[in-house]
């Protein structure tokens, strides 16, 4: 029993020293190729879509360290069995390290952006966990039993030492990895001076109350990468290509020095349920795409834009609809954007440069980290959301929210306010209803917006009564549309439905 459990335990200290090797390895190769990252990537992007929503919608910004803890917690599950079966076979170990060795290389190379370079590090951790096992577990007929030996050399003693160790220098390799990507990233974010707008955002609209824009920190997040791009803006190119007559690339200087719109836009995320965090409106400053694909000189029949980002990531959007946008007064167009609330991009939004299609889901229309612009056609190319079932086409769907009073809210009778925001975008609002428990829908009254591509607050003076009380809002758009309040959920192309809330009057 002793001995197996020892056996087990060697297992696991070698593959985490094995593991944590390959990752500083990683740190000065490249820090999405550590084989816990690779392999993590690799699930993500094998991961059905519904499941992946679900993720997202339960575990929220947990769901990567959740993923990574997962992919952690079964290799040393795995590697226990694999020093239980070395201390019975020898060759079993090494042959189990090489089969381990042999799925971190396949996930580093099959990264989008992968590189042969990329497999080093999980070659290195199988190489040297494969030794560590050889060297700990020694051959039959040695003493199995730690008790016998002196208290200076217990074997637990040293092997809890080695296992410290080993999280230390796992805990100083993750760290140091993304340290040192994202201190150069950071500082060459901090050199970026954005120039002004040619065409600044008209001031916003005296009536609008604070919350309207919503801060950089505050805003939310959705991406696919583990890791987030560190970019350094000295290496960093945006190419125009695919079906067009005259292909370019831009450095970031020269970007810069394009004409600036400056615009206020809500972005939203086809995952945000109804009544979901997964919206924000900012102030972006860009430059016109419609005006580049101009200069790039479009041909017949390419539909689809397709753009690439640094980490491999696709997102397909309608020609027409960058073509179209900004045309009709009122909406903006779509943007290379630099700039988000008088900042440089964060790096978690996109750094050094992004697209932004106001009126489509982020999936659909904002790919971050943008490298490049390939025009293509729907026929001939499916981007990385729908080739795993989410529609093509992705318009955004017009929708409210009560962000005042909270779900199950304790409130006393009287006057209460009930706010909140509502969109349709490229449309505009033209009212916004509340209905409480089963009464008549009554109108809220409106803050004026800046534009048809945001959204809009609203406010409702709701005399309480004691009791249990639900509210419920919707929104009509300017055709005169109502919000349906058929329920959909987010997956395939975006959630329906009435938000409600369920307060208590005293
Ligand atoms: N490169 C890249 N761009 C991306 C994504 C991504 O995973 N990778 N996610 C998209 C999705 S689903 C949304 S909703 C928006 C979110 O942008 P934000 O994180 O700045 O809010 O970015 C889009 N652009
Ligand atoms: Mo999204």
């Amino acid at each position: 029993m002793r001995r197996a459990l020892w056996s087990c335990y060697a297992g696991v200290v070698c593959a985490a020293i094995g593991v944590s090797t390959g990752q500083v390895v990683a740190a000065v190769i490249n820090p999405e190729s550590g084989p816990v990252y690779a392999v993590g990537a690799m699930t993500v992007d094998a991961t059905p879509a519904r499941v992946k929503d679900f993720a997202v919608r339960t575990a929220g910004t947990y769901d990567k360290p959740l993923l990574l803890a997962g992919v952690v917690v079964l290799l040393a599950a795995v590697a226990a069995l694999l020093g239980l079966a070395a201390a019975q076979r020898r060759w079993a170990g090494p042959a189990g390290m090489a089969a381990l060795g042999a799925i971190g290389v396949a996930a580093a190379l099959t990264r989008p952006s992968a590189s042969l370079a990329d497999a080093v590090p999980a070659l290195v951790s199988a190489a040297v966990a494969t030794a560590a096992l050889l060297l700990m577990l020694r051959p039959p007929g040695a003493p199995p039993d730690a008790s016998q030996r002196p208290r200076l050399l217990d074997r637990r003693a040293f092997v809890g030492g080695v296992a410290l160790a080993v999280a230390g220098v796992a805990a100083a390799g993750a760290t140091g990895t993304s340290r040192v990507a994202g201190r150069a990233a950071a500082r060459s974010r901090d050199g970026v001076r954005l120039p002004r707008p040619t065409r600044p955002a008209p001031a916003l609209p005296t009536g609008v109350e604070p919350g309207f824009v919503t801060s950089n920190a505050d805003f939310y997040r959705v991406d696919t990468a583990l890791t987030v791009p560190r970019v350094d803006v000295d290496r960093w190119t945006l190419t125009v290509r695919g079906m067009v007559d005259r292909p370019f690339e831009l450095s970031f200087d020269e970007l810069l020095r394009e004409p600036m719109i400056e615009q206020y836009v809500t972005l939203n995320c086809v995952s945000n349920e109804v009544g979901g965090p997964y919206i924000g409106t900012a102030k972006w400053l860009g430059v016109s795409l419609a005006e580049l694909l101009r200069r790039a000189g479009v041909q017949a029949g390419a539909d689809q834009i397709v753009a690439r980002s640094v980490d491999g990531m696709t997102i397909g959007t309608p020609t027409a609809t960058v073509l179209d946008s900004g045309t009709t007064p009122g909406t903006q167009p779509a943007l290379i954007c630099v700039g988000m609330n008088d900042e440089p991009l964060p790096l978690d939004h996109g750094f050094p440069a992004r697209m932004l299609t106001s009126g489509v889901y982020g999936y659909a229309g904002s790919c971050k980290w943008i490298t490049e612009i390939e025009l293509s056609t729907f026929g001939d190319f499916d981007a990385y959301w729908v080739r795993r079932g989410y529609a093509a086409q992705a318009p955004v769907k017009t929708s409210s929210r009560i962000d005042r009073p909270g779900p199950f809210a304790r409130l006393a009778a009287g006057r209460v306010v009930v706010a909140g925001v509502a969109w349709a975008q490229g449309t505009g609002i033209s009212a916004v209803e509340i209905q409480v428990d089963d009464d008549a829908w009554r109108p809220a009254t409106l803050r004026p917006e800046p534009n048809l591509d945001t959204w809009v607050q609203w406010t409702y003076l709701w005399q309480a009564a004691p009791g249990s009380h639900t509210l419920r809002v919707r929104a009509v758009d300017r055709t005169g549309t109502v919000q349906t309040g058929e329920r959909a959920q987010p997956f395939p192309n975006g959630a329906t439905g009435w938000h409600s809330v369920a307060v208590t009057v005293t």
